[in-house]
């Protein structure tokens, strides 16, 4: 079994301290942070959701390999970063209010922080009010919101609308991803921009600062 195949299998199976020996052991063999994270971690993150979806594996057997992977990517941290000291930009982050997923929202806000932004991270649940306040208190150029389930989408309409309410929506750009995220449902509820990744996200970010 290759390196990146054992660590999909051993994020799958929730070992959060062989995963993070197997990494390390991948750096130490010359494999990139980009590619571990992506074909590694990513990878079997994804058949940890088929399993779930299948009923093959359950909630707390998911928390670990959730765990397990957080772990792991606080050890490529340092390595995905591009460099950039300077500050950017301001931009807020979250997850949307009823939605608890923040792996991907987290990868977000470690590709921004390494772009040059100073983020402030409002976490998960994060109600539209919240978003406001957040807003009002530190006066963001960028505002991310990130959601996993088609069942919350609907609350990042809210969250823009909220904001829109409030009289905060000029000079603000807002940034939306999460895999049931595409660029119809952004321009729909009236986003900036679609992210697919956190890669991405970072790059447009970048582009609207510009
Ligand atoms: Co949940 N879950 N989950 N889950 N979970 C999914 C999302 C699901 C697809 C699994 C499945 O059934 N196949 C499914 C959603 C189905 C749907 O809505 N269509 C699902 C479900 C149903 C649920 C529960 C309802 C299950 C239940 O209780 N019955 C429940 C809901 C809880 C809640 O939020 N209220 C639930 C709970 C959980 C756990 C708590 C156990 C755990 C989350 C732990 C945590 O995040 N700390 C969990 C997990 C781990 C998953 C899966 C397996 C993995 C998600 C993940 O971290 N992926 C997921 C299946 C899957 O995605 N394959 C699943 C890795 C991460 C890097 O990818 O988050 O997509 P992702 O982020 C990507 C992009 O989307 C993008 O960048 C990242 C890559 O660079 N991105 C952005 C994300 N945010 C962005 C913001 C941006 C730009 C890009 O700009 C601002």
């Amino acid at each position: 079994m290759s390196d990146l195949q054992n660590i999909t299998q051993t994020l799958i199976s929730g070992d959060g301290a062989a995963l993070r020996g197997l990494v390390e052991e991948a750096l130490g063999a010359g494999v990139s942070a980009g590619e571990i994270l992506q074909d590694g971690l990513i990878a079997g993150m994804d058949i940890v959701g088929e399993r779930m979806e299948s009923g093959e594996m359950f909630i707390p057997e998911v928390l670990m390999a959730a765990q397990a992977m957080g772990e792991s990517v606080e050890i490529l941290k340092p390595l995905l970063a591009e460099g950039e000291s300077s500050t950017a930009g301001k931009v807020i982050l979250g997850t949307v209010k009823g939605d608890l997923h923040d792996i991907g929202k987290n990868l977000v806000v470690m590709m921004m922080e390494s772009a040059g932004f100073d983020v402030i991270d409002l976490g998960v649940d994060v109600d539209p009010e919240k978003f406001v306040e957040a807003i009002k208190e530190n006066k963001p150029d960028i505002v991310g919101i990130s959601a996993l389930l088609t069942t919350t989408m609907p609350m990042m309409k809210k969250s823009i609308d909220s904001i829109e309410e409030s009289g905060l929506r000029n000079n603000l750009k807002i940034i939306v991803g999460g895999a049931p995220v595409n660029q119809a449902f952004a321009d729909e509820i009236g986003a900036d921009g679609y992210a697919p990744d956190a890669g991405a996200a970072s790059k447009m970010a970048k582009a609207m600062y510009a």
